[in-house]
């Protein structure tokens, strides 16, 4: 296998939301600069890259993945300089830099769009996707995916906000501009990518005559145009597709092969647990099983040998979800315990593994106490929808569903310290609400803390390099027992490592298990494996 991928695929990846990570200028907003006296922390958490969502100038109108401009930095978060500073600081620390390249659609004040609208005859025109007659299409945000210009008297397509509107990849210009700004990045020493929402790039009308909007047939061929045009002059860079609705084999079809599209795909395993089947990602399904969380997917992931470990990026939360201790772990009393299993069943699978920040010291949701609170374009939308439109959901009953599952939870400011604002920054009322109680969760606590969710990450991180072999080269079988304990084994000709993951709150009895030595475990009690896994109990044993 390639040298460079084998590299990429030990990593693990940091995901920052840039503006509630660190405020340096005390604005409100994270900024770069923040990022940048963070990273002595970074580098001592053990991670090996950054991924930075969006820092383009943007109106923020889906929090910057509406781009005004693909080569310029937004002034609410610092400047090129600071940029080139945040890479070059963070080479010396060996943390590399991901950027979240938004290719679907650029924002409706793009100078591309700008220029579109004024006249049909405008080249800008043709990168945008038109119809005279809109049909009814939806947008992944709701509402209609059509939005009206008087000047045209058309209609142009956006598949999320109407401020986002979609590329028309079958237009050689677009993949051009969209690999120059891969090359400006890259000249800047950015190596790794990751590309937004590439499953969308082709939408059409079907042979039965329904509307598709992923894995479009020409998807394949518009991607590649877009690759073939990278490697011409750059074949040290790693690509990590971001196509939600993928699956085990179609990631083996589009990461290797013939039909290659990207390097690396998020493995969505876990996206859709416990959400509600009626408003989505917002919605809770309280009865969420063991079943569902290691779900066919999630196994035929591990089990599947074409998947080769630098082929997926598993992680439990992002900015698209919330966080996964209030989804899936527990709040409360075993709150610690629940959030390191988690962390266990991750690191114990085969793929890259990407922390969103907060998770390391097991942020959870706040509570926002009305809809004025959120933020999020997508949680806005389903109370204009939902509650004032449709009329199907009370004020009350949406704001309980987003405070569930909603996308502003993973997006609130990073918990440093207890000082104002967490340490966030020097008292400037942030731009969206704090976390909540926090448990003495603040980083500060837990370094101070040996049992803290924050030095069991440490220490798993380091694990996962102690143990390479394994953890990262080993095959990997993922399995639920008959008591709903997982059990993850890696192994290769020789050794073997074995998880077993309690995510309930019971005690669970384990038969005939006899292992060598405990590597991780999530109770700090010291005490050994005799056959019951208490309460949120992992371990981690090497198995002769
Ligand atoms: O997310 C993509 C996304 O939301 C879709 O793939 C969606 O999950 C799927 O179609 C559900 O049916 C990315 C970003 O991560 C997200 O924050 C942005 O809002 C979105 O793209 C638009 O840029």
């Amino acid at each position: 296998m390639n040298k460079y991928l084998k590299k990429w695929g030990e990593k693990v990846v940091y995901q920052i939301f840039p503006r509630s990570f660190s405020d340096f200028d005390n604005d409100g907003n994270g900024d770069i600069k923040g990022i940048i006296s963070k990273l002595d922390y970074l580098q001592d958490l053990g991670i090996d890259a950054i991924w930075l969502c969006p820092v383009y100038k943007t109106e923020f109108a889906d929090a910057g993945y509406d781009v005004l401009d693909y080569k310029e930095i937004w002034k609410t978060f610092g400047t090129l300089d600071d940029f080139k500073l945040l890479v070059q600081e963070s080479k010396k620390r060996n943390i590399e830099i991901i950027m979240d390249i938004v290719l679907n659609h650029t924002s409706n004040k793009h100078q591309w769009f700008l220029k579109a609208i004024e006249s049909e005859k405008n080249k800008e025109y043709n990168y945008y996707i038109w119809t005279d007659k809109p049909g009814n299409e939806q947008s992944i945000f709701g509402g209609s995916a059509w939005e009206y210009v008087p000047s045209l008297k058309k209609y142009y397509f956006h598949l999320f906000a109407k401020e986002q509107v979609d590329l028309n990849w079958g237009s050689d210009f677009t993949i051009n501009a969209m690999a120059d700004v891969i090359d400006f990045w890259y000249k800047l020493g950015v190596k790794g990518f990751r590309l937004d929402a590439i499953q969308h790039v082709h939408k059409e009308i079907n042979e039965n005559g329904q509307f598709t909007h992923s894995f479009g047939s020409q998807m394949v061929n518009y991607l590649q145009k877009f690759l073939n045009k990278i490697y011409e002059d750059k074949q040290d860079i790693f690509l990590i597709g971001e196509a939600s609705g993928i699956q085990p084999n179609t990631v083996v079809q589009y990461g290797k092969g013939e039909q290659k599209i990207a390097d690396n795909f998020y493995n969505f395993s876990l996206w859709y647990i416990g959400w509600g089947r009626e408003t989505g990602r917002n919605g809770y399904d309280a009865n969420w099983s063991i079943k569902q969380f290691a779900n066919q997917g999630a196994i035929e992931y591990q089990n599947n040998e074409e998947i080769e470990n630098h082929m997926i990026s598993n992680f439990l939360s992002s900015h698209d979800t919330s966080r996964a201790i209030s989804r899936w772990g527990d709040e409360k009393l075993y709150w610690n315990e629940s959030a390191k299993s988690l962390a266990l069943y991750q690191f114990s699978l085969k793929g890259i593994q990407t922390i969103l920040y907060g998770e390391e010291i097991g942020l959870k949701n706040p509570i926002f106490l009305n809809r004025e609170e959120f933020k999020d374009v997508d949680a806005l939308n389903s109370y204009r929808i939902f509650v004032d439109e449709k009329k199907i959901y009370s004020e009350q009953e949406m704001t309980r569903f987003h405070n569930i599952n909603g996308r502003d939870h993973a997006r609130v400011p990073m918990v440093w310290n207890k000082t104002i604002n967490y340490g966030f920054n020097k008292g400037t009322q942030p731009w969206i609400k704090m976390s909540g109680d926090y448990l003495n969760s603040s980083v500060q606590e837990q370094e101070n803390d040996k049992e803290s969710i924050l030095h069991f990450y440490k220490k798993l991180i380091k694990t996962r390099k102690k143990y390479k072999n394994l953890l990262i080269e080993g095959k990997s079988k993922l399995e639920i027992l008959e008591n709903e304990i997982i059990k993850i084994t890696r192994y290769d000709d020789q050794n073997t490592i074995i998880s077993l993951i309690n995510l309930t709150k019971h005690e669970k009895e384990i038969l005939n298990f006899s292992y060598h030595k405990i590597i991780m475990s999530t109770y700090t009690d010291g005490k050994e494996f005799k056959g019951t896994l208490r309460p949120y109990e992992s371990f981690m044993f090497l198995v002769k």
